[in-house]
């Protein structure tokens, strides 16, 4: 096995070395950080650690426009130019926990991709507030009525792709450029066939520095289940 783990940053110069460290401690995995030149300098931490770790720390600085479904497709790309088996999406906030890592990577033998749950027994959501955990909660019932998608979780950026699984999503044609995205590939893996393999995860509200979830990523995320279930199956 030869997982490649994608990690988007904006700002999050105080997490990501936390973050890499845990990462690091992972046996072959391999890291690609996507920083979309982060005003807080995150770009040159991840160089650091890309100096400190040329075997398996890579660090892609965008230009242009910003986005976490235009860094997440940048990103795959690169990732499939390698020899990577598995192809891991998280956050950098530390929300996501790396020792689950394996568990998805397990998940993977009978799927073609899997997903980190916070909506499926045993999963579990530490220090929301109550308003951010009725918004996801509504947003994956809005989305999973209006799409019939069949996942508990649909908005969880905590994901592992079987390399052949994502080499048959059609990214090029992928319509979102924020959060939105993370809907909108788990929309094309069900339309593609793909099975998915979902492990509860505890998802634990970052420490330091601050979401960009904005108003303006919400509207384009309510949008987005319409269109989809207007586009052909
Ligand atoms: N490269 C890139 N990463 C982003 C962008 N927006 C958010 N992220 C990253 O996406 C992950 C999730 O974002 P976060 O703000 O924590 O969203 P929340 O968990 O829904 O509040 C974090 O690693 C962010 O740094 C973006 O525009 N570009
Ligand atoms: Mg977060």
């Amino acid at each position: 096995m030869r997982p490649l783990v994608i990690v988007p940053t904006y700002n999050e110069h105080d997490n990501l070395p936390l973050l890499l460290d845990q990462l690091l401690q992972i046996d072959g995995l391999r890291i690609l950080v996507v920083d979309d030149s982060s005003p807080d300098g995150t770009g040159r931490v991840a160089d650091e650690y890309a100096a400190a770790h040329r075997a398996c720390v890579q660090v892609l600085h965008r230009t242009g426009a910003r986005g976490l479904g235009l860094s997440y497709i940048d990103g795959m790309y690169i990732a499939l130019r390698t020899d990577a088996t598995h192809i891991i999406q998280m956050d950098a906030d530390l929300s996501h926990n790396p020792t689950d890592i394996p568990r998805l990577l397990a998940a993977t033998e009978r799927a073609e991709f899997a997903i980190g749950s916070r909506y499926v027994p045993g999963g579990r959501i530490e220090n929301w507030p109550a308003r951010r955990r009725m918004l996801s909660a509504f947003a994956n019932r809005y989305i999973r009525a209006i799409t019939k998608l069949t996942i508990q979780d649909c908005t969880s950026g905590f994901r592992c792709w079987r390399r052949e699984a994502l080499e048959r999503l059609p990214l090029a044609s992928i319509t979102s450029n924020g959060y939105a995205f993370i809907v909108e590939l788990a929309w094309e893996a069900s339309r593609a066939g793909f099975r998915c393999g979902e492990v509860p995860i505890t998802f634990v509200e970052r420490r330091k520095g601050a979401s960009k979830l904005t108003g303006r990523v919400i509207v384009e995320s309510a949008i987005l289940p319409w269109r989809l279930a207007a586009r052909p199956k």
